[in-house]
């Protein structure tokens, strides 16, 4: 880990994809001309790829992709890239080794990944007899995956690794739900000693006004920076056209990181863009990867497009916190 000149606490990435800001763009995050990264239909089994996460691995980076098949089941798949734009997804699923009998793994979805210690832990969205809790798994080359035993009961989605531990602890975020398309949705913070026995459960945020007043969930892992826990979490407002997927950021105390400093008030993406607003899924843009380097402060945000494409986003750290500081609301926790 080097020290690092700007508010981002954590190693240098020189090689993160990198767009400049258009000139005169008055917000602080903006979209990657080249978007949608991945087409829809890359591989062949794929009706859909979206929703996926990646982290830097080797001279390059590696990602777990959400795939969604023609047959409509979802799976995850590892993906490869020398630049973080263009990839390579590997034609077969994700398998575990160590399989655990009683857990029968369904489908996967709605993948994060982090560097936690020594090694690279996969969350996601999991079936378990059809009713989704948090998976997890660890690998160290994106070729052997490791299962592990869920984190949570269901319901639950959006569960989300701190990349160390807070107060001697393993820390996540999850957003408890329903078995359906929950119309609720509030940020909860779980504690560990081992990755397996959580506890000390803790609120962080319900849902708050505008864009984020249906629900809202965990993004990428946190980045840590000297301001706090930054979270780039979704919210959803429900229209009359169905939901509305749009997301923001937070930042986190970062000793009691259930305790919220500050919460943007306006959206940072929202659906706008001709594949955000259609696809199987109209009007969604949820993030669930991101890089950062902190030599330099660039962060770059994954986030799935109409449930159906993957989209990049970029913003500076500095300008971001200073515009979330300038634009936040009131009541940080929400309802
Ligand atoms: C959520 C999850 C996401 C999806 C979103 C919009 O409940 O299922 O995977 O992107 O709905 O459909």
């Amino acid at each position: 880990m080097s020290s690092s000149p700007t508010t981002i606490v954590g190693p240098a990435l020189p090689r993160i994809p990198w767009e400049d800001k258009p000139k005169g763009y008055p917000y602080p995050m903006w979209r990657y001309s080249g978007n949608p990264i991945i087409r829809r239909d890359q591989i062949a089994v794929a009706n859909s790829i979206f929703n996926s996460a990646v982290v830097p691995f080797g001279d390059g980076f590696a990602g777990v992709f959400r795939i969604d098949y023609r047959n409509r089941t979802c799976r995850l798949h590892t993906g490869w890239s020398k630049d973080g734009i263009n990839w390579q997804l590997e034609e077969e699923s994700i398998r575990f080794v160590d399989e655990i009998k009683e857990l029968p793994f369904e489908y996967g979805y709605d993948p994060r990944v982090v560097w936690l210690e020594d090694r690279y832990y996969v969350t996601w969205c999991n079936g378990l007899r059809w009713e989704p809790t948090i998976g997890c798994a660890w690998t160290k080359d994106f070729r052997t995956y490791h299962a592990m035993e869920n984190l949570t009961l269901p319901y639950n989605r959006n569960g989300v690794l701190f990349p160390r531990k807070i107060n001697g602890k393993y820390a996540m975020l999850t957003r408890p739900s329903d078995p359906g398309h929950t119309p609720f949705g509030n940020i909860y913070y779980s504690q560990s000693p081992d990755l397996k026995y959580w506890g000390d459960h803790r609120f962080v945020m319900g849902p708050g006004g505008g864009w984020q007043r249906s629900k809202i969930g965990a993004g990428p892992s946190p980045i840590e920076t000297k301001e706090g826990w930054l979270l780039f979490y979704h919210g959803v407002i429900t229209m009359c056209n169905g939901m509305t997927y749009s997301f923001g950021a937070a930042l986190l105390d970062l000793e009691k990181p259930w305790q919220v400093r500050y919460r943007i008030d306006p959206y940072l993406i929202a659906p706008r863009e001709p594949y955000e607003c259609a696809g199987d899924v109209a009007n969604v843009c949820f993030p669930v990867g991101m890089l950062a380097d902190s030599a330099s402060g660039k962060i770059a945000v994954y986030y799935g497009a109409a449930d159906t494409v993957i989209a990049m986003a970029f913003t500076q750290v500095d300008e971001l916190i200073e515009y979330i500081k300038n634009n936040a609301v009131a009541n940080p926790a929400g309802k």
